[in-house]
């Protein structure tokens, strides 16, 4: 038997995260959608259009992601296409998330369902979106309405997905719809968010009342937060410091802090902040939904904060590649007090270049964390196949399977990296030998 270099603990989750608009093709009742049809919005020019076509090939997809050893499978429900119109329930888009969700119990893959990862129907979106009050009201209809339908199937759920992202991106940079640059916007857009989890969290738990897997627990819910690490950029500069200490404050410590406390206080210099109670909000995790994937050197007073230096691994996207940050991650987000579940994690790399040793290497950090004590239930790549990178478009390949968007059929072909990751999922372990065949440092 082959010795490994850690071993993760018994009943571990393996496996991938999918959101509904980067795979499915056709989600044409969407703010992204309508987004894309301008000219300049998507770098490389590219659009969703039928992405994967996800939408046909789900049982496909899913079966191969069980080969690969894969438990668990991290997948959204579109709002825009239950609901393609307000109170307006769609029957046959209804269905065919049973479907799915059918077809994921045959191929012995637990759902982790998402509710809100980054689109809005059309009629959110042209109401105000998420920078109005009664989005959160609208939202918490579509969740009691999933919670209600879809509960006998799902245990799982992620509330939200990265609301610090989504706000910053889409209201702040102006790269996402609804385009804005307005931070005060920003901040309200992230407090809604965090106040729309927190109030999503008690609806699930009143509302799915069967206990689809009998484990005990008919609801786990928990949001995604992308934790990157922000760190100065010159460590002998002190204004560097100052930077990455309140970047961190707002995008970071505010969002663990409200999950925690139900106190929503989000602030940046020179804008109008929030501060709010939600008691919805206070210890509203079952787990800590970790994405993680990069750290920003910040520097103070550069065009771009967030510098890169000579001689840094970079993936195809120019975020530096830094293996140990997964476990640092982990073990910061492990401090709000519940267990933490990876639920993104993974590089561009088109060419496969450096993804099977940063994943081994990710991944012996995080084992050794474990290991330490910090509490993770599984991990969940990024992604199962590449798919529409959003601003980025199809150019951004975070697939452990290629596609080939110029094929009509969507082919995949499984990357080297899908081998490793299926290794360690069916081993459970990270073996020497495959350490060693990926060259990792470990
Ligand atoms: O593709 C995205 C995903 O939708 C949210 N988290 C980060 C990924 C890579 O950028």
């Amino acid at each position: 038997m082959s010795q490994s270099v850690c071993r993760f603990p018994a009943g571990f989750f393996w496996g991938a995260a999918t959101s509904a608009h980067q795979v499915e093709g056709g989600n044409r009742w969407n703010d992204w959608w309508r987004f894309e049809q301008r000219p300049g919005a998507i770098r490389d020019g590219t659009a969703s259009g039928d992405a994967c076509r996800h939408w046909e090939r789900f049982d496909q997809d899913f079966a191969r992601a069980r080969g690969y050893g894969h438990t668990m499978h991290r997948l959204s429900l579109e709002w825009s296409r239950i609901e393609p119109a307000r109170g307006r329930r769609d029957g046959a888009a209804i269905a065919h998330y049973h479907e799915v969700l059918a077809s994921l119990r045959r191929h012995g893959l637990v759902p982790l369902v998402t509710l809100h990862h980054f689109t809005n129907p059309l009629w959110i979106a042209d109401a105000g979106g998420w920078e109005e009050r009664a989005t959160v009201d609208r939202f918490c209809d579509f969740v009691r309405f999933c919670a209600r339908e879809y509960g006998g199937e799902v245990d799982w759920w992620c509330t939200v997905n990265e609301p610090e992202v989504y706000a910053f991106r889409a209201y702040s940079e102006g790269v996402w719809p609804p385009a804005k640059r307005d931070d005060g916007a920003a901040l309200a857009v992230m407090a809604n968010l965090l106040e729309a989890h927190g109030r999503a969290y008690r609806i699930l738990h009143e509302e799915d009342r069967v206990d689809a897997d009998g484990d005990g627990q008919a609801v786990r819910a928990g949001f995604a937060k992308h934790l990157v690490q922000l760190v100065p950029d010159r460590w002998w500069m002190p204004l560097d410091a100052l930077r990455a200490r309140a970047e961190d404050a707002v995008f970071n410590q505010a969002v663990m802090r409200a999950v925690v406390s139900g106190e929503i206080r989000l602030g940046i210099p020179g804008v109008k902040g929030v501060r709010r109670r939600v008691p919805e909000l206070e210890r509203s995790l079952d787990f800590f939904g970790l994405n993680y994937y990069t750290r920003w050197r910040v520097r103070m007073f550069a065009p771009d904060p967030h510098v890169t230096r000579r001689g840094v691994p970079l993936n195809d996207l120019g975020w530096e590649v830094w293996p140990r940050g997964l476990a640092a991650a982990a073990q910061r987000a492990a401090a709000c007090g519940a267990p933490v579940l990876v639920t993104e994690h993974g590089f561009a790399d088109a060419a496969d270049k450096f993804r099977p040793r940063a994943v081994v290497e990710s991944l012996v950090h995080l084992g050794r964390a474990i290991e330490r004590g910090t509490p993770v239930l599984g991990y969940l790549h990024w992604s199962l196949m590449d798919n529409f990178e959003w601003a980025d478009g199809t150019r951004a390949r975070f697939g452990l399977e290629r596609v080939d968007f110029d094929d009509p059929a969507r082919p995949r072909t499984p990357r080297a990296s899908a081998g490793v990751l299926a290794r360690i999922a069916r081993a459970n372990a990270v073996e020497r030998t495959l350490a060693a065949e990926v060259g990792a440092r470990v």
